[in-house]
């Protein structure tokens, strides 16, 4: 997902091409304003965390572009292309260090990191139903 911050800044194309020329294959990609409801399911492994509220709160506050991703280690692969979560931590060649912005923190203390990515075969097979509800 190229998150609030990643498409109010017109990088979602950007971040596309980097995922293509990796190698990986974009088979679905949708843009939508997650609800607050879509928000707390997808990060209902968060609740009761100190930064949940400004999380969903951040998610909601523009559109998102959802994709799905398809390739070999393409979990892997997708999260080392994009980098360490806090964006002061991502190396060069990454999203998230190339494309961060100075201040990579929203007024709520959330960090601003442009892009998210399942983290593990479990996690894509319960978001992926997530972005694209009511669709096949
Ligand atoms: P990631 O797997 O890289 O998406 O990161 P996490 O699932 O650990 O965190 C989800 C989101 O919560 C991150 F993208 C940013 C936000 N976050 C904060 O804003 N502050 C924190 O201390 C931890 C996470």
């Amino acid at each position: 997902m190229i998150k609030p911050d990643g498409v109010s800044r017109g990088l979602a194309d950007e971040v596309l091409v980097r995922v293509k020329k990796a190698g990986l294959k974009l088979i679905r990609q949708k843009e939508l304003t997650m609800t607050k409801e879509l928000a707390a399911d997808l990060y209902s492994p968060h609740l009761g965390k100190r930064f949940y509220p400004g999380l969903v709160k951040f998610i909601t506050s523009g559109p998102v572009t959802c994709c799905v991703v398809e390739g070999e280690d393409a979990i892997g692969r997708l999260r080392e292309l994009m980098g360490a979560t806090d964006p002061r931590k991502a190396l060069p060649g990454t999203i998230r260090g190339d494309l961060k912005e100075a201040n990579v923190l929203n007024p709520d203390g959330i960090i601003k990191n442009l892009v998210h990515g399942s983290d593990s075969p479990a996690s894509a097979k319960r978001e992926i139903p997530i972005f694209f509800k009511g669709e096949d």
